[in-house]
């Protein structure tokens, strides 16, 4: 890290936005003096300005039992009104919501006024399907537009969903389903990735297969990539035939501002994945606060496209809940960015005229890789404003997204925000802040971050540090599902002082640095969880898969740098005593790479499974991850001073540089 630190400190270029831009820009300088201010009376401004409030609140913030907020606490809305009839009502049924495109070419065009008469429709069929307010439901599907159509119509009669990216396993899926207790399963038969159909509903199946009681009554399934599936009779129903029997009129019920609408589950520092808990009112106007001032949205003229699935955080604040409450029109996309060719995702920015896109910087490394001969070949002179999320993005990419998609003028706003924040958090405001390349810069109006010292001092320009939210936020994490305590030890209790409920102190796990200026600069997770391509994975967790498989008797897991990836899981494994002659070290990799892509997900699979005969760890048993991690990037190995065994460390080295 420390070298990282050095690189950026020499990052000395500066990008003002244009005059031109500035002058038309939403966001003006003095957005942040009116957020000082009162941030309370800005969030409160911000909430009556962008929803639509069945009942106003009287109370902004209530914090008197803290870590556990409440925000607009007795104001009413409906989630989904605020999404789809509200702008129908006011003469913009016609706007274009969605240009959906699937990976084959197939492509729809769905207005406001479509959407709203589908999620109607899928409300009513959720309520006939015995789903009620409170009520969760498990969603396994594709990006499709029923992905959409699924989450805002479980948001509309008060359910909650859980999202389940369509990459994790059968056992993923199951953990999720018993811990949230759901009721009901969305998926699709399977749907198009790398020109082939992925089956979806088979790995349902599994995963309510497996042993043990569980909560699901009903499996849903959208019929989209026509692969051959089984049935279970009772159980299995095809959306369509549901669809087709619903009652197309639905009013929009209000629900307290606190009402929850999601649980989305990421991994933390131990194997078992937390449901992150989101409400309604707080959420919903820090989703569509940060979409239209981060991103300059104007909704009448600008075509935004968000990359993420709907399966992680990013694509349900950006894709669904903060563009839709924005009345935004946008791309949706299917598949994979290179397929059926290497230019598929700038063909589509051509296509659709995309003005705003965003996306992860493993995404930008990889086109970089492939070289700009790619985007040249289309027309992309539509964009005007270039995002950036999920981990941090390196000087040299943020320049080349700027320089070959931006045209050299786009401003690139690189925004740092977590599951458990639910929105954008810090981040260059569009047509306001001189950007630097790598640095997510500042907090945006509203939002209080500071770097401490591990003993919580602020650590002053300059100093390296840990990443805090200094006040409560709309947006905030509300839990953790059915784990009040994991909520409070894992992000409350670093920096709690006893006497000072009031001003807790959100412990992010990233490490962060403040250059002269004050600026922003992420550095990576302090703890055990990886980023691998934007996304989060927990060392414990595939620590865990792999202790599993009944070869292996222990493993370590660490992530090492990835020039693609950002970060990529290596894993050092030792095997049962008996195993050791069964399998050549190569063939171990194969079987144990698999494993973990069958236990968790294809995201989750090492690049590599080393063999070794020793892990190092501590005279308390504690691995040494660091160690490894200094392996695996093919560094001098640092101070083993703290090693029961110092000779491990030679050994393993040994061991890989004379090839495995
Ligand atoms: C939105 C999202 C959160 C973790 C976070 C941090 C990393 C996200 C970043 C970034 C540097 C950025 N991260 N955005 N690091 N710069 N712009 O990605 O949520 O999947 O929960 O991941 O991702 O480490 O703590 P999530």
């Amino acid at each position: 890290m420390s070298e990282h630190i050095d690189n950026l400190q020499h990052e000395i270029r500066r990008f003002p936005p244009s005059p031109e831009f500035a002058a038309q820009a939403l966001a003006t300088p003095e957005l942040y003096a009116r957020a000082s201010a009162d941030p309370e009376a800005f969030w409160a401004e911000q909430a009556r300005e962008l929803l639509h409030w069945d009942t106003d609140f009287t109370r902004t913030l209530d914090w008197t039992n803290a870590p556990f907020a409440k925000w607009f606490a007795d104001g009413r809305l409906n989630v989904a009104y605020n999404c789809l009839d509200r702008h129908v009502e006011a003469g913009n049924g016609e706007r274009v919501a969605f240009h959906w495109e699937g990976e084959p070419g197939d492509s729809r065009t769905i207005t406001y006024a479509e959407l709203t008469a589908e999620v109607k429709r899928a409300a009513n069929m959720l309520t006939d399907l015995g789903i009620r307010s409170g009520d969760r439901v498990a969603v396994y599907l594709p990006m499709i537009p029923e992905a959409v159509v699924t989450m805002l119509a479980v948001a509309r009669i008060g359910a909650v969903h859980s999202v389940i990216f369509g990459g994790f396993s059968a056992d993923s899926i199951r953990s999720r389903v018993d811990d949230a207790d759901a009721k009901l399963i969305i998926t699709a038969d399977g749907g198009w990735r790398k020109g082939r159909v992925a089956p979806l509903k088979p790995t349902v199946d599994a995963a309510l297969a497996k042993e043990g009681e569980h909560s699901v009554g009903t499996v849903l399934v959208v019929r989209r990539g026509e692969n051959e599936i089984d049935w279970v009779d009772g159980r299995d129903r095809w959306w369509h035939d549901e669809m087709a029997k619903a009652d197309a009129e639905h009013t929009a019920q209000p629900f307290e501002a606190e009402q929850p609408l999601y649980i989305l589950y990421t991994s933390g520092t131990t194997g078992k994945p937390k449901g992150i808990l989101h409400t309604s009112g707080g959420y919903l106007t820090q989703a569509a606060f940060t979409h239209r001032y981060v991103f300059d949205l104007k909704p009448e003229t600008d075509v935004f496209w968000c990359t993420a699935d709907v399966g992680w955080v990013t694509g349900h604040s950006y894709v669904v809940y903060g563009p839709l409450a924005n009345g935004a029109t946008q791309v949706l996309y299917e598949g994979t960015p290179d397929t059926p060719h290497p230019g598929r995702w700038w063909e589509l920015i051509e296509k659709y005229k995309v003005s705003i896109f965003y996306t992860a910087p493993t995404a930008i490394r990889s086109f970089m890789k492939v070289g700009r001969q790619v985007p040249d070949g289309f027309d992309l002179s539509s964009i005007r404003v270039l995002g950036s999320v999920g981990e941090p993005i390196n000087p040299e990419a943020w320049v080349w997204y700027r320089d070959v998609i931006g045209a050299g003028t786009a401003p690139i706003v690189d925004t740092w925000w977590q599951t458990e924040t639910g929105a954008i958090m810090v981040s260059a405001l569009a047509g306001v802040t001189t950007t630097k390349p790598g640095s997510a810069q500042v907090a945006v109006p509203g939002i209080s971050v500071d770097v401490l010292s591990d003993s919580g001092e602020h650590v002053g320009n300059g100093n390296g540090g840990l990443l805090v939210v200094s006040r409560p936020w709309p947006a905030m994490l509300r839990g953790i599902w059915g784990d009040p305590e994991r909520f409070i030890e894992t992000y409350w209790e670093k920096f709690d002082t006893p006497g000072t409920k009031n001003r807790r102190m959100y412990f992010a796990g990233d490490g962060a640095r403040l250059d002269d200026d004050g600026d922003i600069w992420l550095l990576g997770r302090v703890d055990d969880v990886m980023n691998v391509s934007g996304h989060r994975l927990s060392t414990a967790e595939i620590e865990s898969a792999l202790v599993s498989h009944p070869i292996v008797a222990e493993a370590a897991v660490v992530g090492a740098t990835d020039e693609a990836t950002g970060q990529a899981v290596v894993a050092f494994v030792i095997l049962r005593s008996d195993q050791e002659d069964a399998q050549t070290p190569e063939e171990a990799n194969g079987i144990l790479r698999a494993h973990v892509a069958e236990q968790i997900g294809a995201i989750a699979r090492p690049r590599h499974v080393y063999i070794v005969t020793e892990l190092p760890k501590t005279r308390s048993g504690k691995i040494m991850r660091r160690l490894l991690r200094d392996v695996a990037e093919g560094r001098t190995v640092g101070d083993t001073t703290t090693l029961a065994d110092t000779s491990v460390m030679q050994i393993i080295s040994d061991k890989l540089t004379g090839g495995v």
